[in-house]
């Protein structure tokens, strides 16, 4: 016993570690309408043409925990095509200028841009 308590802390802190940055994208705002939580793999471009979410030029409203996405309003995830990017942050209402724009997105622990 006296040696079970270090070794649920060290495991806890590395599951920690290891979680992965959750996203979760709605149709509507504050989180209406069809939504999502297919979650882009770490540093994984997630085109929404590929889902079958129908949320592709649809998105108004996400949850970004566990680190940064990236969102895009073209497939592919290039620079060129940026809309903005969030780390730990939600939004129940995109502004007009991104509304219903995301086409693609990159998530990881931390923003990388590339
Ligand atoms: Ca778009």
């Amino acid at each position: 016993m006296q040696l079970l308590l270090p070794t649920i802390i060290l495991s806890s802190i590395s599951s920690a570690l290891a979680q992965s940055v959750s996203l979760y994208v709605c149709e509507h705002k504050d989180f209406g309408g069809t939504c999502s939580n297919n979650l882009p793999k770490d540093n994984h471009c997630y085109n929404l043409e590929e889902t079958n979410d129908f949320l592709d030029n649809q998105i108004s409203s996400y949850r970004v925990s566990g680190g940064c996405c990236v969102f895009y309003d073209q497939y592919g995830c290039n620079m060129r095509d940026h809309l903005f990017s969030a780390t730990n942050r939600q939004h129940g209402k995109i502004g007009s200028w991104h509304n219903d724009k995301i086409s693609s997105i990159k998530c990881d622990k931390i923003c990388r841009f590339d």
